[in-house]
């Protein structure tokens, strides 16, 4: 049997369009996937047999998998790219709070890009960046390539999510990184008044610098699952260098005395605004949590 391994690049309705050196093959997933209640994601290394004249391609057997989100369903992601508009529409950073902790998470490295710079004046795009010290940050333009190449760089050799609000530029900035990759770019005038999204289903567009990425709906993980709310603060790498400092042990830098991030924040080192949606976010948590799991 002629058996390869390649890279799952698409999957419609139980067909999978699996990758190795260039060429895209059409394949079914082996029926015992079935019973143990696994299936093929975009993003899994598998072994395979492409299709003959007389049989269909078939995937055999998937290798292990690391750091996959369910919603976007992609599995093995190694960058997570959030993005917002310094222009319209309004940033929504507790989104991008959300994103950069579903990428930490699953153990990630996070990037949040700031489109439409040509938009904005430094000062814009600065009030963004400065609230995320210890994430990496570029402003960038889809409209006129500024900063494209770095974002290009910083994804090269890995799977890329995109993610964030309908309307950013995620489409248009891949389409500049690969400017035969064919993304539909919405119209937002007329996507507003129909309240559709242009992109659908989950498929990987390879990268000219080696890499897949994929153009995603934006939303967070955090809104569907529950997360140990004791998790949160290790996503915040603002924090690390407080670590320990708090008078108590399991601090959450809430409303606990002594807690060395609310100094950090009073100052000047952790910003506020992102330390207020830190503790709405954790209030959120436990809310979520304890309806799971009852008290803790
Ligand atoms: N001025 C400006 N407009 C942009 C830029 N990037 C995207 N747009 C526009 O923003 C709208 C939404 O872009 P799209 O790529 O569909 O956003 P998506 O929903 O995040 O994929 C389109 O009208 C784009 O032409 C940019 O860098 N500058
Ligand atoms: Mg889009
Ligand atoms: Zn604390």
């Amino acid at each position: 049997m002629d058996i390869r391994e390649g890279r799952v690049i698409k999957g419609v309705a139980g067909s999978y369009t699996v990758y190795e050196d260039g060429v895209r093959y059409t394949c079914r997933a082996r029926g015992r996937f079935r019973g143990q209640g696994v299936k093929p994601m975009v993003g899994d290394m598998v072994t395979f047999t492409p299709p003959t004249d007389s049989a269909m391609g078939m995937i055999l057997d998937i290798l292990p998998r690391v750091r996959e989100l369910a919603r976007p369903c992609v599995s093995n992601i190694g960058r997570l790219v959030a993005v917002v508009s310094a222009g319209y529409p309004q940033p929504d950073l507790m989104l991008v709070d959300r994103l950069l902790v579903d990428a930490r998470r699953i153990g990630t490295e996070p990037i949040l890009v700031i489109n439409k710079a040509d938009l904005a004046d430094a000062e814009q795009t600065d009030s963004i960046a400065c609230q995320y010290r210890g994430t990496p940050v570029l402003a960038v333009s889809a409209r006129t390539g500024e900063g494209v190449d770095a974002l290009a760089r910083h994804l090269a050799g890995h799977i890329a999510c995109f993610a964030g609000q309908s309307g950013v530029g995620k489409t248009s900035l891949l389409n500049r990184i690969r400017p035969c990759g064919g993304g539909e770019v919405g119209d937002l005038s007329a996507r507003a008044g129909r309240g559709r999204h242009t992109t659908r289903h989950t498929e990987l567009i390879e990268l000219p610098g080696g890499g897949w990425a994929a153009d995603t709906p934006g939303f967070s993980l955090l809104e569907t699952e529950p997360m140990d709310p004791g998790l949160l603060p290790g996503c915040y790498p603002e924090y690390a260098p407080f670590e320990g400092l708090c008078r108590f042990d399991d601090c959450r830098h809430d409303r606990e005395k002594g807690c060395a991030v609310r100094r950090a924040v009073q100052e000047g080192r952790v910003h506020p605004l992102r330390y207020e949606r830190y503790r709405q976010l954790i209030r959120e948590l436990d809310e979520k949590w304890r309806m799971r799991y009852g008290q803790h």
